[in-house]
């Protein structure tokens, strides 16, 4: 296993901005309040996620988001700055998580704390991952799309492995304080209605009708969900703002929540966060040995789950 990442507990963490005292405090101390916590293992769509709970916040008025760096409006806790704001802040908070469940304070589960969940296919994880990783400083630089492949099926990339984080998080899945929502859902396509047809138009070139996000995908029905969720009622109109503004496009020229001013020591300048924002990008990326042998692996770790859980099974 790498050495070139902050290690708690046998799982690796990025090399910059994380330290095992930290999390070791938000293991064992980190009391957990009337909080909501926006959750996923990396690169399921969390940054989108957490647009739209800002956005729904506020109503769709967009100042928050295009004024606010998003780790400043929900700070990430297990990231040193994070940590220190969240950890300082009085009230609700609004906050941004990849830990694994067993590595949060055990008030999580007696508070009254909201948890959304996200997750995405796997295959498209792993793909999102390698282009992300790779222009970072934050892991030693797999060179190519094989070798990441093989850390991430044996939990050798941040965060450790996908099948447990998604086994840990969904026993949670019938409590009432848990939304679980999925990153494909959100993009599976709804009839063109005019009201909902986002500005401009951009050709992703795929099938799904994803990354440019002219059409409304399902996330308007994903949206009402969150609502419901977190007890606030829209009106049409501010729903309308909230779907053009946490369009991939909108999200992409958003300085504020695109990563473009992510510190420079971290990142590479070609790093996007914003990059295909599609369902079944893996398809462009495995070989067929490499589809062959994730579905090998998959069958093994994901056994005992209900059937139909996972839109992409
Ligand atoms: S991170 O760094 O772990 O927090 O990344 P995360 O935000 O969880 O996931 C990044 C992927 O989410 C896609 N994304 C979107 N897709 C569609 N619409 C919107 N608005 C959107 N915002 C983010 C983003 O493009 C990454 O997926 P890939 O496949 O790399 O494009």
């Amino acid at each position: 296993m790498s050495s070139d990442y902050v290690w708690f507990e046998g799982m690796p963490f990025p090399c910059m901005g994380f330290n095992k005292e930290i999390i070791g405090k938000i293991r064992h101390s980190f009391v957990m309040r009337e909080d909501t916590v926006v959750l996923s293992y990396p690169k399921s769509g969390m940054t989108w996620l957490v647009e739209i709970v800002c956005l729904i916040q506020k109503k769709g008025d967009t100042k928050w988001i295009q004024s606010v760096p998003i780790w400043d409006r929900s700070p990430w806790l297990e990231n040193e700055s994070g940590y220190f704001e969240l950890v300082n802040k009085e009230g609700p908070r609004l906050m941004t998580s990849h830990l694994p469940i067993h590595l949060f304070h055990k008030s999580l589960f007696s508070s009254k704390t909201k948890i959304i969940y996200i997750f995405r296919n796997p295959r498209d994880i792993l793909v999102s991952g390698y282009f992300f990783w790779s222009k970072t400083n934050l892991m030693k630089n797999p060179g190519s799309l094989e070798t990441y492949f093989e850390w991430f099926l044996k939990g050798n990339v941040p965060y450790g492995s996908w099948f447990e984080h998604i086994r840990g998080w969904l026993s949670m899945r019938e409590e009432k304080n848990f939304l679980l929502l999925c990153y494909d859902d959100f993009k599976k396509l709804l009839p063109i209605h005019p009201l909902f047809v986002v500005h401009v138009y951009h050709d992703d070139g795929d099938d799904d009708g994803g990354g440019g996000g002219d059409h409304d995908d399902d996330t308007r029905g994903t949206i009402e969900k969150i609502c419901e969720f977190l007890g606030k009622k829209l009106e049409p109109d501010e729903m309308n703002l909230i779907l053009k503004y946490s369009s991939f496009q909108a999200m992409k020229e958003n300085k504020m929540s695109n990563f473009s001013i992510v510190r420079k020591d971290i990142a590479t300048n070609d790093l996007q966060l914003l990059r295909e924002g599609a369902t079944g990008d893996w398809k462009n990326h495995f070989t067929v040995a490499l589809a062959e042998a994730f579905d090998k692996v998959y069958q093994e770790k994901m056994a005992g789950f209900p059937i139909g859980l996972f839109p992409w099974e």
